[in-house]
């Protein structure tokens, strides 16, 4: 069967939760050509090469492992490069995105004329789960600021769950800042026209293995981004002038 769908699933240290996420991407893409590649910064347990021993018995299942690397945006972004399917589908690793929307999302955009399907946490529907209030407030601050660099009105900014076509893709892959770990922001503020995208709601899973990576470092990087961004908007509109 043709791959028509790449899902491309950051990992650090996720070893305990690939197996489980690879049974769920499964059971909701019954009779869909898809491939799952995962894009592992050499976590210390070992996720990798667990990947690579699951490849061995499944060729829908490839490993990329980056050396040296952090961050969630870029390993996104080569993922996708990596792949020449005309979906590309970006989730979590740890089970906290619900696989079973994935066949919905490709739905949405192959009979519909958007970019991109966000699964999102804050349109009708759509749950947090059980976070603490400072994380979600977090996730509101977050959001707000990203008004800065972003003109549609995208309730879920801060989604690391969605789906694009590859064409939508090429067309901002070059203006990427792939800088920290909020991808999503990155690709509406570098999409030189209004993106065409819907939201579909999810409901926000629990973690149940291996460890959060949200920290003081995420945040700092995304400040980062929103500068990176603001300051290639404000210059080309200085070009314009
Ligand atoms: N390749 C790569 N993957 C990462 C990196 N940091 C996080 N990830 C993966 O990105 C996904 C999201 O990270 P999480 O730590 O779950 O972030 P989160 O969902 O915002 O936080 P929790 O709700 O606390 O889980 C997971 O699959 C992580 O393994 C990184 O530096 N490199
Ligand atoms: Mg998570």
């Amino acid at each position: 069967m043709a791959i028509e769908l790449s899902i491309i699933i950051p990992t650090y240290n996720e070893k305990d939760n690939i197996r489980p996420l690879l049974g769920q991407i499964d059971a909701a893409l019954r009779g869909i050509g898809w491939e799952a590649i995962f894009v592992d910064d050499d976590s210390p347990d070992g996720t990798s090469g667990l990947i690579r021993e699951i490849s061995q018995s499944d060729p829908r299942v490839r490993c990329l492992q980056r050396i040296g690397r952090r961050g969630l945006s870029s390993a996104s972004i080569e993922g996708m490069l990596s792949s020449s399917a005309p979906y590309l589908a970006v989730m979590d690793a740890d089970l906290q995105h619900d696989a079973t929307i994935l066949g919905k999302m490709l739905e949405t955009l192959k009979t519909g004329t958007f970019d991109l399907v966000v699964g999102s946490r804050y349109v009708e529907g759509g749950t947090l789960g059980s976070w603490s209030s400072n994380r979600a407030l977090m996730s509101r601050f977050a959001t707000w600021t990203s008004r800065l660099v972003i003109k549609a009105d995208l309730k879920d900014p801060m989604s690391g769950y969605f789906m694009l076509k590859r064409p939508f893709f090429d067309q901002v892959v070059r203006r990427l800042s792939g800088r920290g770990f909020k991808i999503l922001v990155d690709i509406f503020a570098s999409c030189p026209r209004e993106v065409q995208f819907k939201e579909l709601p999810i409901q926000f899973g629990q973690r149940l293995s291996g460890e959060s990576k949200l920290n003081q470092a995420v945040l700092y990087e995304y400040v980062l981004l929103v500068i990176d961004k603001l300051t290639a908007k404000f210059l080309g509109r200085n070009k314009d002038k």
